[in-house]
């Protein structure tokens, strides 16, 4: 995905003088401007980028807001019980998750690019050809040996058991297809990112600190004529080369950044009211809630029905053994030799299940150690540069970037 860099010296400067007009493709750095601008028609082709920040409106916290993301306190993670994190129904989308269905519906949407795992756009009903889970997600599951492919269902059914899924072809531990930092981003993401972006007209990028590579180096890839729009809590991709400029301070040639300090649920609403959307984006995610309401309620009624259904099967198991026991005496010498099998059975089992768990653990480790922790950048530091690896960006190579112009 990363073209490879020209030097230094062959290097055009890209950043103009202080004589030179700067074009102002925005009027200001205001959410109206980019109103104006979608409302004169000269957006068609959108990309949407987002982070954690679009959910936690829903209840899933990110990584770094202080006092509240994960980085911060692991032990406030309010789920009502851990698995929950695997249980899509619990969390539902937000507003700012609708506006994306709501763009796709004028027309105006190219695609919308999450940095998300947790499969709230898809719940929206987007359109997944719309939709570019760049670091993964749990819709789908895969076997870390040897890449065969496992329904997510069965591997829910495994966790909400705490039991580990393994693999039917090769016995390997499955995994849901998130990307761990250091791994490769699905290939759909280079592909997609490769083409869209020199056509897209106007980036909104939402709820996103822009510190993990290669998605916050997406900024800089729309045509310098781009309007992009940032919609967050903090500031951020100032310090990213080519990132965003909202006061003039890097003298790009064009005025095209525009920020909105706030709540993405805040921001989307405003800006769907200044085109004249807004009533519809409230419209579509009222629906949407009710949609989900009720598949939660038919999910339950399933589980509810399975569990009873196995409990009756469960009795009937029972009454089998009872009459198993009858038979007992005729078969005693039998039963110890089968006993003896199964104990054997069981420590080999168990021996493997150690292994499965330790595998599990470092797997686990290796999450932690590098996704939920504040040691990521030298984890990262040490990962061997593939193509597009996923990592944290080192703040000091972006600064040292930013206060050589000429370097990009
Ligand atoms: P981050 O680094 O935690 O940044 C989140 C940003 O969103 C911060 O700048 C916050 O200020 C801002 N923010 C938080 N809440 C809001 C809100 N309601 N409105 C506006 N802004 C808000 O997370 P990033 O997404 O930048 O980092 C990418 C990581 C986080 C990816 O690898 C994800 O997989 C990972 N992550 C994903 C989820 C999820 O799937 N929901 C949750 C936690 C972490």
């Amino acid at each position: 995905m990363s073209a490879p860099r020209a030097s230094v010296k062959s290097r055009p400067t890209r950043i103009q003088g202080e004589a030179e007009p700067r074009v102002p493709v925005l009027k200001d750095a205001s959410l109206e401007s980019v109103a104006d601008f979608i409302n004169q028609g000269k957006a068609k082709n959108i990309i949407v980028m987002s982070g954690a920040g679009i959910s936690t409106a829903a209840g899933i916290k990110d990584f770094r807001t202080p006092g509240t993301g994960l980085y911060d306190d692991l032990k406030r993670f309010n789920l009502p019980y851990p698995q929950a994190v695997f249980d899509i129904s619990f969390f539902k989308p937000t507003l700012t998750h609708y506006f994306l269905p709501l763009l796709a519906k004028k027309g105006l949407l190219l695609r919308s690019y999450t940095q998300n795992i947790d499969m709230l756009e898809r719940l929206t009903g987007l359109d997944p050809d719309l939709l570019v889970e760049s670091h993964g997600s749990f819709a789908t599951s895969k076997c870390i040996k040897c890449d065969t492919m496992v329904d997510s269902d069965i591997v829910k059914k495994h966790i909400l058991k705490s039991e580990i899924p393994h693999c039917k072809k090769c016995g390997g531990l499955v995994k849901p297809t998130i990307t761990f930092f250091g791994e490769e981003l699905p290939p759909r993401f280079g592909t997609l990112a490769m083409v869209d972006f020199k056509k897209c007209d106007l980036l909104i990028v939402l709820g996103t600190s822009l510190q993990v590579e290669p998605f916050n180096r997406l900024i800089t890839r729309v045509p310098e004529s781009c309007p992009r729009l940032l919609i967050n809590r903090e500031r951020a991709g100032e310090d990213i080369y080519g990132g965003f400029d909202f006061n003039g301070k890097w003298k790009y040639p064009n005025v095209r950044d525009a920020l909105f300090l706030g709540s993405c649920d805040e921001g989307t609403r405003k800006l769907a009211k200044l085109c004249g959307w807004e009533d519809e984006l409230q419209a579509m995610y009222e629906a949407g809630n009710i949609k989900m309401q009720e598949a939660e309620e038919l999910e339950a009624l399933t589980l509810a029905k399975e569990q009873e259904e196995e409990e009756k099967a469960g009795t009937n198991v029972k009454g089998g053994s009872k009459d198993t026991k009858d038979t007992k005496d005729t078969k005693d010498t039998k039963d110890t030799k089968g006993a003896k099998d199964a104990k054997n059975a069981k420590s080999a089992k168990d021996v493997k299940d150690t292994k499965d768990s330790d595998d599990l653990d470092s797997l686990t480790e290796r999450f932690q150690a590098t996704n939920l922790s504040s040691t990521t950048e030298k984890a990262d530091a040490k990962k061997d540069s593939k193509e597009t690896p996923y990592k944290v960006a080192s703040k000091t190579e972006s600064k040292i970037k930013n206060s050589d112009p000429s370097v990009k």
